[in-house]
């Protein structure tokens, strides 16, 4: 069995599917839980997924996933529009990162147009609702099954 994909999510994504679903929807975050399991099992993979309204918090499950985890899938909320100090933890890791928005940032205010995380991210999905998870899932498990077949 590999390693799990992590699927971390940034501060305030715990209130999905209860505010604002004009942007993000009604699905709730254990929905999206549960659609990543699904999607991740189907592509040979578990994941860890988990929620922080702390910097600090993800920031410790960013450096757990250097050993722990397969690759890595982060929706850093709004911290990837502020955070030095995770984008820093991002550049030690050396497995597959992908960054995932519910919305697309880039259709939004001029403060979401960039984040710090996609000068770390192996590649980028947004803007395809709870679908963003399960897309950013099957470009990691890609990556991953693209550089077994290297081996
Ligand atoms: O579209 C995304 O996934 C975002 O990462 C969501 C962040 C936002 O700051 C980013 O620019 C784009 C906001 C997460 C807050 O989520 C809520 C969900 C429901 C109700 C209130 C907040």
């Amino acid at each position: 069995m590999p390693k799990p994909i992590y699927v971390l999510n940034g501060p305030n994504l715990n209130l999905l599917g209860s505010r604002e679903p004009h942007i993000y929807g009604t699905t709730t975050l254990d929905d999206v839980r549960a659609l990543c399991e699904a999607r991740a099992a189907a592509l040979g993979y578990s994941v860890v997924f988990r929620q922080s309204n702390h910097e600090g918090e993800l920031i410790d499950w960013i450096q757990e996933a250097r050993e722990a985890a397969s690759a890595l899938i982060l929706n850093p909320a709004g911290y990837g529009h502020t955070s030095i100090a995770i984008l820093d933890a991002l550049k030690a890791l050396s497995i597959p990162i992908v960054e995932c928005h519910l919305s697309n940032p880039a259709a939004r205010e001029a403060f979401r147009h960039k984040t710090y995380v996609s000068l770390a991210a192996t590649g980028v999905v947004a803007g395809f609702g709870a679908k963003s998870y399960e897309l950013a899932l099957e470009a990691a498990a890609g990556l991953l099954g693209a550089a077994d077949a290297s081996a």
